[in-house]
């Protein structure tokens, strides 16, 4: 392919309608927090995983990275909710992390155990994908009274840190240097109530009155801080349940806030509770949020998913639609240098097991199995050989990859066979002339006990 063809072929595929949204598929992913780490190239989302059922069930949160938009690195068991002693089962709830100084906090939701109130943990670690450890052994924000759920962290310009939170109420709290305590000469103890005034969100619910909605967009919970050209953002989720998303303004962090209108109004996502973050990202502004579309999904098995947007010019937000189209890929993804097997725009029945200290593997591989690669740009000289690390314990199955869906074009095979659980490299030959820009497919075919296979990852060779 001549390099004019390779360039239209390029904007031909980055125009594309597809739809990405959810942004996951083997896992349900929920309650996002999309946040960017100093010093590094990739947008995280961290979140909290839906096992579905008819309650919340949850017991691990996830952290799942991009540096395009269409292909996700799912990280691995970065924090399972067994890491907090104090915590009861199933109550993994929703969190979201910040670095400081060496470390990494994630501050997460989770029911003290065997009682029924939420309280405010924090883990940290080294990385920004983990694994986590608990730093403080026992919650960091207990107030006994229910409702604390749901933290949103923020570090302003001149360093002072404040963890928002709440249900049925709003608090702040100004975290200490440190991120594990906070200062308790501000408000009750160190908690800031802030008031629940119609000015600020639009609306109050009157609990006497059976959470009756006085106004329009009542604050409920999920809280999500944020700063752009010395403005504050406090958006949140409203209206009772079914849910949806409004958000206030304010010169300061510590408000007082003052309501500004629907971010995302009510519609038919296929869940009652919505549950956002806002985020720029190499130059684009980006909204997260979750539904229950991803088929099998719903109220307990929601997925993130992700709106671009601009803020009109006097800084405000538009209101947006929740499409299944998504947003497009912002970079290609080289097939050149090494990718991680558990990086992907789809994964069908596959788990991602391990985690960043043990080695993340795609695995429980069956012969429904599947991963798509998005947008894979292999350039105008053809690729000769692909190149795959695994592992298998006594299973054998056959990997085809294809061009651009399950039944396109054949490009290569190769048998997975038996390698005593040893991770080992193979590689095989690539049929016909593979350039430019494909997603590419990997189905895996005739599985033996293919359950017992670990993919690490993979790289073409021209
Ligand atoms: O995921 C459990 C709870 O549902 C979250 O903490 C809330 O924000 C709502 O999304």
């Amino acid at each position: 392919m001549n390099r004019t063809l390779h360039l239209i072929c390029m904007l031909g595929l980055w125009v594309s309608v597809q739809a990405q949204n959810p942004c996951i598929h083997h896992l349900y992913t929920a309650d996002p927090a999309p946040v960017i780490h100093e010093g590094n190239d990739s947008l995280y989302v961290y979140c909290d995983i839906d096992e579905g059922g008819r309650f919340f069930t949850m017991n691990e949160w996830r952290v799942f990275s991009t540096v395009d938009m269409v292909n996700w690195t799912d990280h691995g068991s970065a924090l399972p909710l067994s890491a907090f002693a104090w915590a009861g089962k199933n109550s993994a709830w929703a969190s979201q992390c910040v670095k400081r100084g060496d470390y990494y906090y994630w501050y997460v939701c989770a029911q003290k155990d065997k009682d029924w109130k939420h309280g405010i943990g924090v883990a940290r670690s080294k990385k920004p994908s983990g694994p986590f450890t608990d730093a403080l052994g026992r919650p960091l924000i207990w107030t006994d009274t229910g409702g604390d759920i749901d933290p949103t962290v923020f570090i302003d310009d001149d360093g002072q840190a404040y963890l928002y939170w709440g249900n049925n109420k709003v608090m702040y709290a100004r975290l200490n240097p440190d991120m594990i305590s906070y200062d308790t000469s501000v408000g009750d103890n160190g908690w800031v109530t802030v008031p629940m005034t119609a000015q600020s969100f639009g609306g109050v619910k009157d609990n006497d009155k059976e959470k009756k909605i006085i106004g329009r967009d009542a604050y409920e919970e999920g809280p999500w801080l944020s700063k752009r050209d010395g403005k504050y953002y406090l958006s949140y989720a409203a209206g009772g349940v079914p849910e949806h998303i409004a958000y206030s303004m304010s010169d300061s962090p510590e408000g007082p806030w003052l309501y500004q209108g629907q971010v995302m109004p009510l519609q038919d996502t296929g869940s009652f509770t919505n549950h956002s973050g806002v985020i720029d990202y190499k130059g684009k502004s980006y909204f997260v949020y979750h539904t229950g579309r991803l088929p099998g999904g719903g109220g307990f098995s929601r997925s993130f998913a992700i709106e671009e947007f601009r803020y009109n010019a006097d800084g405000t937000i538009p209101e947006l639609k929740a499409t299944d189209a998504g947003v497009p890929a912002i970079a290609t993804l080289s097939p050149y240098i090494r990718q991680q097997a558990e990086t992907m725009n789809c994964g069908e029945h596959i788990k991602v097991v391990g985690n960043e200290a043990t080695g993340v593997y795609v695995s429980d591989i069956s012969e429904n199995s599947s991963i798509r690669v998005k947008n894979v740009d292999f350039g105008i000289k053809k690729a000769k050989r692909f190149l795959l690390r695994y592992a298998s314990d006594g299973g054998r199955v056959l990997l085809v990859i294809r061009l651009d869906g399950k039944d396109g074009v054949e490009i290569a095979r190769m048998q997975l066979g038996d390698t005593n659980g040893k991770l080992t490299e193979c590689s095989t030959r690539i049929q016909g002339k593979v350039t430019g820009i494909h997603d590419i497919v990997f189905t895996f075919e005739e599985a033996s006990e293919a359950g017992t296979m670990k993919l690490d990852w993979w790289q073409f060779r021209r």
